[in-house]
């Protein structure tokens, strides 16, 4: 009994013990478990933290290299304002060739500058270049006729354009004001004001998103990939390989110039020609007396304000008399002096930039007759479409005077050249720089555009305006040439 009891002590103890041992066995087991999932929950975490930091590395990479576009942009803006007021002649664009606008490296960065080309065919690659605001239409004062010959234009959205525009609240046929614009959801006032940029557009009464765009939802007068698939991706385009533009494309509110000479003083006012004035120029440019006397002459007939000195006047210069400088020689346009006076083509280009026919500071929104688009020299009264493809194949063949518009009277008729004149000029002082950016790796991409206005020296900016949300605007061959640069680190 004893050994019974022993024994089944002993076997008890060691039940007991194989049960601890059991136990043992399986708490160890079940330590292995949690320390497996905990392992497991670690080992997981890493990684979750590993990819995340990773994720944030590639974000401040990305970040890092945004802000170096946008260092390389206000680079560029510097260097072009330099171009402008250092090595550009008054009036005359400088050409891309006197400048970098492709590709320039910037530290790990490089900018473009985003051109429009002269000829519109060329559609398919990135122009480089700056951009003269002179070489388009003037939103602020362009007639309703000139506005209605744009594409995508019509006769009430141009009218809604000159009721915006205009001070007062009276509403042009088809046109837009007050009460229009208290009608929409939500309502706001027709701002009965000058436009102080082109995308203000948004806000005239009827111009859509496909008006203002068209095709060219980058802006950049190529025609992108999206741009040419219909309704693949947006914007919806009509698949022909040709980029139709929208009104942006083709309008400003920057073009002027100044009505002073290159030394300051006033320029000569040939409305109605000072011939004493005139005489004292043509003597200053090197044109001889009897040349002279000869271009006078017109402007002398009825015995204006070139006869000599009234009795007892003891200034120099008689002043001018209004209307006293002849019948039919008053002049509206200087191509109409131009005319009238029977000067060359090359006595008139060595004058042209001391004429005017306007007695303010500056003129307003004239067109440059060497760097506007077909599409819009069609728009100008006298010249049309009937006239501005002529215009634009004479302009390719013509090396003329750079900064003179009278060669345009070598392609129109008389009475043509005579009713575009008071629209056009032959300089440009305003331009704008389209300028795109990538940092490090060809990545952070981001674009600007700039408007420089030279009318009183140097170049101010006027506008900076972010084009970054458009997107892409380099065009396939440059984005395949980062890719390949990136490949080779
Ligand atoms: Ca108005
Ligand atoms: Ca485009
Ligand atoms: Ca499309
Ligand atoms: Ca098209």
């Amino acid at each position: 009994m004893r050994m019974l009891r022993h024994g089944s002590c002993r076997r008890a103890g060691a039940d007991s013990r194989a049960g601890q041992f059991r136990l043992a066995t399986h708490e160890r087991g079940s330590v292995l478990i949690i320390v497996l999932w905990v392992s497991f929950g670690l080992v997981s975490l890493a990684i979750y933290f590993a990819n995340s930091s990773s994720l944030e590395l590639r974000a401040a990479d990305n970040r890092l290299a945004s802000i170096q576009a946008e260092q390389a942009i206000a680079g560029a803006a510097r260097y072009v304002s330099n171009v402008l007021a250092n090595t550009s002649t008054p009036g005359v664009p400088p050409t891309s060739a006197s400048f970098a606008t492709e590709a320039v490296s910037v530290g790990d960065a490089m900018f473009w500058i985003i051109g429009q080309p002269l000829d519109e065919e060329d559609d398919l690659t990135v122009t480089f270049g700056l951009v003269d605001e002179s070489s388009k239409l003037n939103l602020n004062t362009a007639t309703a006729a000139m506005l209605d010959k744009l594409p995508r234009m019509t006769p009430e959205l141009a009218a809604a354009v000159l009721d915006w525009r205009d001070s007062n609240s009276e509403l042009r046929e088809g046109g837009a004001e007050e009460e229009t614009y208290a009608r929409l959801n939500p309502p706001y006032r027709c701002k009965n004001a000058p436009f102080e940029s082109i995308t203000e557009l948004r806000l005239v009464y009827g111009f859509t998103y496909d008006i203002l765009y068209d095709e060219d939802a980058n802006m950049n007068a190529v025609l992108d990939q999206n741009e040419n698939d219909e309704d693949v991706a947006l914007p919806a385009d009509n698949h022909d390989g040709v980029l139709n533009r929208g009104v942006l494309a083709y309008v400003t509110v920057h073009s002027r110039e100044p009505n002073t000479r290159t030394n300051g003083q006033p320029k000569v006012n040939v409305s109605t020609v000072d011939t004493q004035a005139l005489q004292q120029l043509l003597q200053e440019v090197g044109i001889e007396t009897a040349r002279a006397q000869a271009i006078l002459r017109p402007f002398q007939a009825a015995g204006g304000a070139a006869s000599p000195s009234p009795p007892g006047g003891s200034t120099n210069r008689p002043p001018v008399i209004p209307g006293a400088a002849t019948t039919g020689t008053t002049n509206g346009s200087l191509i109409e002096f131009f005319f009238n006076s029977g000067m060359t083509e090359q006595e008139f280009a060595l004058v042209e930039g001391d004429l005017t026919v306007s007695t303010n500071t500056i003129v307003e929104g004239l067109v440059n007759v060497n760097t506007a688009t077909e599409t819009v020299l069609a728009c100008i009264p006298g010249i049309g479409v009937e006239n501005a493809g002529a215009l634009v194949a004479q302009r390719a063949q013509d090396t003329a005077a750079a900064a003179s518009l009278v060669w345009v009277t070598q392609v129109l008729a008389r009475s043509n050249a005579i009713q575009a004149g008071p629209f056009i000029t032959g300089r440009s002082y305003v331009y704008s720089a389209d300028i795109a950016a990538v940092g490090r790796l060809g990545r952070g991409y981001q674009r600007a555009q700039f408007v420089f206005d030279t009318t009183e020296g140097g170049a101010k900016i006027r506008q900076r305006q972010d084009l970054t949300h458009l997107g892409w605007a380099l065009g396939q061959e440059v984005r395949r040439d980062l890719e390949a640069r990136r490949e080779e680190r």
